[in-house]
């Protein structure tokens, strides 16, 4: 038995393990004692994380359509395929006609390298990645405000900390090792607050639990502040030495009297008060935060609002508080910091600013770089809708599924002049390409995963990979030197962490050999820093927090008399995203095997629908069958569903109206109508 030391490939908790392997087989999983993280638990995906490696699905060979049907093929045609068909597009249309989705699943140096080939090779900002649809509105949101958009405090802290605002995560199932952490808390005496009107198992425990109306946020948070200012409960030293644009703040909330809030968000005044009192009047207060505040055309508005919250009661730049939002994917973190942006480089430095183009150029042996930013992902469909764009690269994503409004979305991938798909297994996405190339598991290659605290952490090769698949990472280099340049060409990812590390600040002491046992949380400046677990201490990042005060406004769509009911999407336990994996582990599948809605006794009773019928849902833009689960988890009036599964797919209904400022799409929220199929 070989045990190896890696990254669970799931949530950006960022849990380490072994994984335990057997002549040549993955046959099992230990956790890693000592993880500051994980600290010896797992969550039931990452008990299960060996077992799609090898699924019999696993594509094991370059796909390549001919006559209408995807065949295998060699790798010298496929890759020959993707170079000539990119620079046919690109000369026909122009550089700007090409994209490249990267991938949150993939490691840091892919993605960094992911970015290096469409900027130095294709000529394009145009890369993005699922960061778009999840935590855009806080990179957006904090950066403006904080001047960074990652969590300012560390998992840890939810160990010293007096009160937890938990508001629009489901942690417990999302993020499971941190919601273990905040129900530990909450037994030593921890106060916790829930904003969520889905009665999740973090509600159960909490002092207060705010079932608001979904999209109501502003409203809601707007009401705190004006209740802690008229209360006298603002920490005026920090507003004062720490701050500024505080007066606008206060002008903005002054209109918001509990009473307001209460109507604009379904709540009783005295709630409101009550979360006022117990968020301001702790020592030391953490926000913890996810997609019940990003995914809405007024994300970034919510964003903003958390972000005063925190400065207003001083809980920034403390063990103990501070503004956590909770990041996804096992290195979507990961995939901001290393530049798969259309507006950035990595380490977050912009693509508008000529001295660092020229720096990248010149490390990069190119004359020059684009200056315009690219397409943000959720704007890419729109583009390829005008035939703005022809060609599409997407490297382990899987739009069919995790797109808003899958009927536009399928309708303009099978537009596209070009689509090659880099996957593990066959997706949805990848059975509608023109070419198929197998990549690598996390459990078959080496790289760096960068967890949600900010901590970049080894994940390392157990197994071979299946045929003759590949790591994203040789894939890319590959591609790139059939294109003609000569500037990627390494040994491992370790000689690419490194070039990394000389062009990004934030990263400038990441060395693979200072990676062990557990990881350095960026920034991490030079080679004998010892990384940064609290972001913002003495001032923040961008010198002043910045007060930037959010007008409330409704969701895109709301119920009608067409429409009557409030859908809300998320996700479950047991599965992740688009189901590619965890529909293929054999144990999660069977504890959740079927697409399922959750609806309210009082709307069921209405609807005459019992648990378990078949029930039909329609929205604007689509329709699917799905099965009813009756339960007191959703207030009336509003229904949940996850979007993991192909057949009952929620994106079928979503809405893609997006935020103007971040392009995230309006997940949170659409307008459906629900009748039992007779
Ligand atoms: N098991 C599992 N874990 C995952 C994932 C997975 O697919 N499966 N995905 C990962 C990824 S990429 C992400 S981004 C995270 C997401 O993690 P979460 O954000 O925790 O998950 P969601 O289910 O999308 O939504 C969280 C909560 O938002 C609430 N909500 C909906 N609308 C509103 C609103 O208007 N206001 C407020 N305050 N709350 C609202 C919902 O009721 C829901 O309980 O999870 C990560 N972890
Ligand atoms: N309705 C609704 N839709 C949503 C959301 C919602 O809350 N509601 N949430 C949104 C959010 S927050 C997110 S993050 C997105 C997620 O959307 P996606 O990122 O599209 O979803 P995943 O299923 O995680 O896709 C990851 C893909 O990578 C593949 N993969 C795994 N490992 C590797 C690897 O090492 N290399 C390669 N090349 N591929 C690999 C997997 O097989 C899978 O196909 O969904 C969004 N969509
Ligand atoms: S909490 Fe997240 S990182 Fe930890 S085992 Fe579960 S899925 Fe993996
Ligand atoms: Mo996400």
């Amino acid at each position: 038995m070989k045990r190896t030391l890696t990254v669970c490939p799931y949530c950006g908790t960022g849990c380490m393990f072994y994984l335990v392997s057997d002549g040549g087989k993955l046959v099992g999983v230990e956790p890693s004692v000592t993880h500051p993280v994980s600290r010896g638990g797992l969550c039931v995906k990452g008990w299960n994380a060996f077992a799609f490696v090898h699924h019999p699905e696993r594509l094991t060979t370059p796909l390549v359509r001919r006559d209408g049907v995807l065949q295998p093929a060699s790798w010298d045609e496929a890759l020959d395929l993707v170079v000539t068909g990119l620079q046919a597009v690109q000369e026909k249309h122009g550089s700007d006609a090409v994209m490249f989705a990267s991938s949150a699943k993939a490691t840091n140096e892919e993605n960094y390298l992911l970015m290096k080939l469409a900027r130095a090779v294709f000529g394009t900002n145009n890369i993005d990645h699922c960061a778009r649809l999840c935590h855009s509105s806080t990179v957006t949101g904090l950066a403006e405000t904080f001047g960074s958009g990652a969590m300012t405090n560390s998992i840890s802290c939810i160990d010293e900390t007096d009160v937890i605002l938990v508001i629009g995560s489901n942690t417990t199932e999302q993020h499971p090792l941190i919601g273990s952490r905040i129900l530990n808390a909450v037994q030593n005496g921890t106060g916790l607050i829930v904003a969520d009107n889905r009665r999740i198992r973090l509600a159960r425990h909490a002092a207060l639990h705010l079932r608001h109306k979904n999209g109501s946020d502003v409203a809601l948070l707007n009401g705190i502040m004006h209740v802690i200012i008229a209360e006298g409960l603002v920490d005026e030293e920090f507003v004062a030495t720490r701050t500024e644009n505080y007066a606008a703040q206060a002008a903005a909330v002054a209109e918001w009297t509990p009473e307001k809030a209460a109507a604009a968000t379904g709540l009783e005044a005295g709630e409101i008060v009550a979360a006022a009192r117990l968020f301001a009047g702790a020592k030391r207060a953490m926000i913890l935060y996810s997609m019940g505040i990003t995914q809405h055309s007024h994300g970034v508005d919510n964003v903003r609002c958390v972000a005063a919250l925190a400065m207003l009661t001083g809980n920034v730049g403390r063990p103990g508080t501070g503004v956590n939002p909770l990041r996804g994917q096992n290195n979507v973190q990961g995939g901001c910091d290393m530049g798969a942006l259309p507006d950035l480089y990595s380490g977050y430095q912009k693509v508008a600013d000529p001295l660092v183009r020229d720096r990248f150029a010149r490390a990069w042996g190119v004359p020059s770089l684009p200056a315009a930013p690219g397409l943000p992902l959720t704007r890419a469909m729109n583009a390829a809708s005008e035939g703005r764009l022809q060609a599409l690269f997407v490297m382990g994503e899987n739009p069919m599924l995790s797109d808003p409004d899958q009927g536009h979305a399928r309708k303009v991938l099978e537009g596209l002049e070009l689509l090659v798909v880099q996957d593990i297994f066959l997706t949805e996405t990848a059975a509608l390409a023109d070419i198929v190339l197998p990549a690598a598991c996390y459990a078959e290659k080496e790289g760096t995963f960068t967890n949600t605290e900010r901590r970049v952490q080894r994940a390392r090769k157990a197994v071979e990979s299946p045929g003759t698949a590949r790591a994203d990472w040789e894939i890319i280099c590959d591609i790139a030197l059939r294109a003609g340049y000569r500037g990627m060409c390494y040994h491992d990812p370790r000689e690419v962490m490194d070039e990394i590390a000389s062009l990004t600040p934030l990263y400038g002491g990441i060395a693979y050999d200072r990676l062990d046992p557990h990881g350095l949380q960026w920034p991490c400046p030079d080679r004998n820093h010892p990384g940064t677990p609290l972001l913002h201490l003495e001032h923040f990042t961008r010198g002043l927090g910045h007060f930037s005060p959010a007008r409330y406004r409704l969701p895109a769509e709301l119920p009608d008399d067409r429409y009557p009911f409030v859908l809300t999407t998320g996700r479950t336990y047991f599965h992740w995203h688009t189901g590619s994996m965890t529909r293929r582990s054999h144990l999660l599948d069977r504890e959740e095997p079927r697409s399922f809605i959750e609806i309210h006794p009082d709307d069921a009773a209405r609807l005459g629908v019992r648990d378990h019928d078949r029930l039909q849902v329609a929205s604007r833009r689509g329709e699917v069958q799905t099965e009813a689960r009756v339960t007191t988890m959703v207030v009336p009036g509003v229904l949940f569903m996850p979007f993991h599964f192909a057949e009952g797919a929620a994106n079928a209904l979503t809405n893609n109206a997006l935020d103007p400022e971040s392009s995230i799409p309006e997940f949170k929220v659409c307008a459906v109508r629900v009748e039992r199929v007779p």
